[in-house]
């Protein structure tokens, strides 16, 4: 396993529209397992293969308190969706932005598991939220794409000041001898 390094708004491979997995190999299983690791290092909810620059229908989700319930989905299709729900949202890609979007209240997902063998699922609420912010990534989409274009902009001069004091305040440790 191996912690990935996720690219961040307004990094233009976040526009990336991803492509259809079509080889179930031992690549495909430590992609998923790298994700797993990064998520749950980054204590995010989910992860989309996009995030960590790899341009394939990939993303694992974990909602759950004790995070012990990863799952992944590829090439994933919402088949069915109803009602709407309002969530305030925040992404890895984008760090410490947070605002509310509307999404579908519930979902019907069908998707393929790492052996290639598909399933079909019901999610709602967070669940629900989380799997289509995901799916967004794999289409090259953020969820600061529901906010105006002044308030985008906001958030990529937030986000160049908060990288410019970063490196400042935290220097490169310099080599000990
Ligand atoms: O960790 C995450 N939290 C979150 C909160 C509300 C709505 C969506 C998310 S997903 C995010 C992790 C991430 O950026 N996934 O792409
Ligand atoms: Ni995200």
């Amino acid at each position: 396993m191996a912690l990935r390094e996720i690219l961040e708004f307004p990094d233009p491979r976040l526009r990336t529209v991803a492509s259809v997995v079509e080889t179930f190999d031992e690549e495909l299983a430590k992609l998923v397992e790298d994700l797993y690791e990064t998520m749950y290092e980054e204590q995010g909810i989910g992860l989309a293969a996009t995030q960590i620059n790899v341009h394939q229908r990939v993303l694992v989700l974990d909602t759950s308190e004790q995070r012990n319930q990863p799952r992944a989905f590829i090439n994933p299709e919402i088949i069915q969706q109803d009602g709407s729900q309002t969530y305030e949202e925040g992404c890895l890609s984008v760090p410490g932005i947070y605002a509310k979007v509307d999404r579908a209240e519930t979902i019907r997902v069908r998707a393929q598991r790492a052996d290639g063998s598909s399933f079909e699922t019901e999610l709602d609420g967070l669940d629900a939220v989380c799997l289509q912010h995901e799916m967004d990534h794999l289409a090259g989409k953020l969820f600061v794409d529901y906010l105006s274009p002044l308030k985008r902009n906001m958030v990529r001069k937030r986000l160049a000041k908060a990288r410019r004091h970063a490196r400042q305040e935290d220097p490169q440790p310099t080599a000990a001898e």
